[in-house]
Order: structure tokens, then sequence, then C-alpha cells
């Protein structure tokens, strides 16, 4: 649902400040996490990519190539209020992604278009939150 993944963006988007140095991700591309979600914000840069592969390594959200730990993901996102149908329906649709973009050699080029692609299926499915759901999320921590 959009409530579960408000949540797990606010708490994953912690961990970008730590990435900004060695992921080379700026505050002119991404200023905070939460826009991942605007209407207005292209999910395309390599950094990003990087960034994500960062922020995912400190939750152990990631395997070694870079690829999603289906298991940690599952458990991650199940932690959050309503996380439930939420954690299935998201290892699915990362895992789908995955197979598209398996060609991509680059791991920070390849991930962001897994993270791209996620955004389109959330979208479609509806779960995919309002940068003002996560804004209420954050003002609560
Ligand atoms: O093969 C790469 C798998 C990793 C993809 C990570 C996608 C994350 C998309 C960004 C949106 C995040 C929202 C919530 C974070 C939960 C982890």
């Amino acid at each position: 649902t959009a409530e579960a993944l408000s949540h797990a963006t606010a708490d994953f988007g912690m961990a970008l400040e730590e990435c900004r140095g060695e992921s080379g991700l700026t505050k002119e591309t991404m200023d905070e996490f939460k826009i991942f979600w605007s209407e207005d914000f292209e999910v395309v840069h390599r950094e990003l990519g990087c960034a994500l592969i960062c922020m995912s390594n400190k939750l152990a959200l990631m395997h070694d190539d870079a690829r999603m730990h289906h298991t940690n993901m599952h458990d991650y996102i199940l932690s959050f209020p309503e996380g439930e149908l939420l954690s299935k329906k998201m290892v699915q649709m990362i895992h789908t992604c995955e197979k598209q973009y398996d060609d991509i050699e680059d791991d920070c080029s390849r991930v962001v278009k897994v993270a791209a692609c996620f955004k389109v299926m959330a979208k479609e499915d509806g779960i995919a939150p309002e940068v003002t759901m996560i804004e209420a999320v954050l003002e609560k921590y």
C-alpha cells in the first residue's frame, strides 16, 4: 500500500546523506529522497543508482552483485505499518524489473534502471506514495 511505502521511503531515505560522498549524488540532482516519487523527478542519474546501492547496503537489502536480497527486503518492508501486502508486491516488482535489465553490467547504471522501472510499476499499481504522504511520516520522526 501507499501507506507502507511512505514509511519505507521515509526510513530508507535516512541513509541518503551518509551515501552522498561515495555516490556523487548532488543536492541539485536530488535534494531529499522523498522526491524520488515526485512526478517531476526523472529517475535517470547513474549517481542515484550508486546511492541506492550504498543505502541498500546499510540495511543489508542487496547481495554483493547489487541484486535485491529477497528475504531481507521482504522482512524490512514487513516492519512498516500495513507492510504485509506491500512486502510481497515489492519483492515481485523489483525482481521483475531486475530481470528486464539484467544485461546492464555497470551496477549503478543497472540499479537506477531497476528503480525507474519499479517507480512506474508502483504507480500503475496505485501503491506509489505522494510526496505529501512521506512528509507526514517524516514529521512524526
Ligand atoms: O537490483 C537492484 C535492486 C534494488 C532496487 C532498489 C529499488 C528502490 C527503489 C527506490 C524506492 C524506494 C522506496 C522505498 C525503499 C524501500 C527499500
